[in-house]
């Protein structure tokens, strides 16, 4: 029987190609997932020779037509080239690439696939599967682009030998997307060196969905705004689902999934809008009552609101700050929010006793002088308490416009960028993650930042600060990280133990 293969990469949750797969089957097309590799973001390494290969056998059995590959991030790059070479070498069939990364970079995607599809893929796959199934002409589907043997003449051309069609209007009615199948018998896990046939998140303690589409905001770090300019006068850019079809959804995955605990919703904004909040928090304590978490936005958070949410479970906000520097903020980031903005927001989630409140930060990057991370610090000194924090550096990915500012502002070059840019997965991370700023000042106000969110190395803290001429001072504050950096683990453990004794009183 003819059908279409989509792997998704270290994500076995994989919204993207979750959605896709109902649009296919809801069309009759038989589909089948396979999630190369788990989700892990600090050690995600690339795949072993095992895996490839338990792939290419999984692939040799299933004979697929149309193989689609989802590239959501470019970090993991390394292990989708593998993944297509294999393919390239073993099989004769087409291979298509999609996600956010093709939809900024069709050209360079088209190097290695025979089509791509750039920005919401629904419509777009089961035209393009059609075709190929039925050998009919594809030429005319919009968000398509693939390879040509012989020039064309078409407008759209971009470059030689490449067709790039233009991309259709967005959906204003995202619900007619429905929303993702659980389980199924066509879902393959391959992950340290194991294949497991059956979907990987049915043991999950986690559910993992998004109520809406789109962000209003133009973050500089961010690919949203560029996926926003590819949808230039092609429709409302950010949409939210009916109540209605979000409780339906979250109602099947309580059902189906036994060790269910939590639900994250990962709007890059959730709703404020009141009528949907009403109607959401009201089904949502009575049909579902689990803790849930969402990212917040300083812009999008007052008394109101939160404290609905609270009523209604939520038991965790993950709000971006990045920069406690109005500077940065503004001129770097192109985010538009001030300080007391910040700080009111801090009161309400305190106030509301949101049980668990993360604030995110990306410090110690090309852009940021002392005088910056310093700002950080006194910014987290006047966050109200209790909040954690999740420090972390600053990824350049691929067609943002921080990519733009840093050439133009000569803070490094094209050829500096691509090569941090598509390191490989492990470096990346690294750089992420790391710690890698050699200015001692810049280490001693990252140190203090850090202790901003232990009541107990708070005073500590503010000692360090207030001395921060010293260099002995500056020393002893360096030294003593090695004593507050375990506070980190043990937080986590107990938060992790706290939830879950909360979601089994709760269900
Ligand atoms: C939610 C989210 C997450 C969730 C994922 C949850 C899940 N269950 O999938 C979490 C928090 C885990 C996450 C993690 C990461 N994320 Co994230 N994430 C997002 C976010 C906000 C929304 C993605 C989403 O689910 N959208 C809804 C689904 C339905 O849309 P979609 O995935 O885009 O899929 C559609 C199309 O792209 C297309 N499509 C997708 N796959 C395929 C495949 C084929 C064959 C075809 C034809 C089409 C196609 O069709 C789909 C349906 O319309 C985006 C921002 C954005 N605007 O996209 C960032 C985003 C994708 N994430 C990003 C990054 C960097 C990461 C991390 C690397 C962060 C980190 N340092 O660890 C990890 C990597 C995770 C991974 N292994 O893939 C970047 C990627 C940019 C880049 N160049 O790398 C984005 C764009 C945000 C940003 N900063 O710019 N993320």
């Amino acid at each position: 029987m003819k059908n279409i293969v989509l792997i998704s990469f270290h994500n076995q949750k994989a919204l993207g190609i979750r959605y896709l797969e109902k649009a296919l089957v809801s069309e009759g097309i038989a589909t089948n997932l396979i999630f190369f590799k788990g989700f892990n973001s600090i050690k995600p390494g690339t795949c072993s020779k095992h895996e490839l290969q338990l792939l290419k056998e999984l692939i040799s059995e299933l004979k697929p037509d149309l193989i689609g590959l989802s590239v959501m991030t470019s970090l993991y790059l390394e292990t989708v080239y593998e993944v297509n070479k294999m393919l390239r070498d073993s099989f004769n069939t087409p291979v298509l690439w999609g996600g956010v990364y093709t939809t900024l970079f069709p050209e360079r995607s088209l190097e290695h696939a025979d089509f791509v599809i750039r920005g919401e893929g629904e419509q777009t796959i089961v035209e393009l599967t059609k075709a190929v199934f039925n050998s009919t002409p594809y030429t005319d589907i919009l968000n398509l682009g693939y390879r040509v043997s012989n020039n064309s003449s078409s407008n759209d051309c971009k470059s030689e030998g490449i067709i790039i069609n233009d991309v259709r209007p967005l959906c204003e009615n995202i619900d007619l997307f429905g929303y993702p199948e659980l389980g199924g018998v066509n879902k393959y896990f391959i992950n340290n060196d194991t294949l497991t046939k059956g979907d990987p998140i049915l043991n999950s303690l986690s559910f993992e969905l998004t109520a809406s589409r789109g962000c209003p905001y133009v973050c500089s770090y961010c690919c949203s705004v560029n996926i926003k300019r590819v949808y230039k006068n092609k429709g409302k850019y950010v949409r939210f689902r009916s109540v209605d079809n979000v409780i339906e959804e979250l109602k099947i995955a309580k059902a189906r999934m036994k060790n269910l605990k939590v639900i994250h919703f990962w709007d890059e904004i959730f709703s404020d809008e009141d009528n949907w909040v009403d109607d959401f928090v009201l089904r949502y304590k009575k049909e579902i009552n689990l803790p849930f978490e969402i990212w917040g936005h300083p812009l999008r958070t007052n008394k109101p609101l939160i404290e609905k949410l609270v009523k209604a479970g939520l038991y965790k906000v993950v709000m971006g700050i990045q920069s406690g520097s109005p500077r940065v903020r503004k001129q770097v980031f192109h985010r538009v929010e001030k300080q007391e903005e910040i700080i009111n927001a801090s009161k309400t989630l305190a106030d509301c006793k949101v049980p668990q409140v993360n604030y995110d930060f990306m410090l110690q990057h090309p852009f940021e002088t002392v005088e910056d991370i310093k700002e950080t610090y006194e910014l987290c000194m006047s966050l109200k308490p209790p909040f954690e924090l999740q420090l972390h550096g600053l990824n350049f990915l691929p067609g943002t416009d921080i990519v733009d500012m840093a050439i133009k502002m000569n803070i490094l070059n094209t050829e500096e960028l691509e090569k941090i840019m598509y390191s490989p997965i492990q470096e990346q991370y690294n750089m992420y993650w790391g710690y890698t700023n050699n200015s001692v000042m810049s280490n001693f106000w990252y140190a203090l930042i850090f202790m901003t969110q232990f009541s107990i190395s708070r005073p500590f803290a503010r000692f360090f600060a207030a001395r921060y001429h010293s260099k002995n001072i500056v020393k002893l504050a360096l030294k003593s990280q090695a004593v507050f950096k375990p506070l980190k683990k043990i937080r986590y453990y107990y938060k992790k133990g706290i939830l879950v004794l909360r979601a089994m009183r709760l269900s």
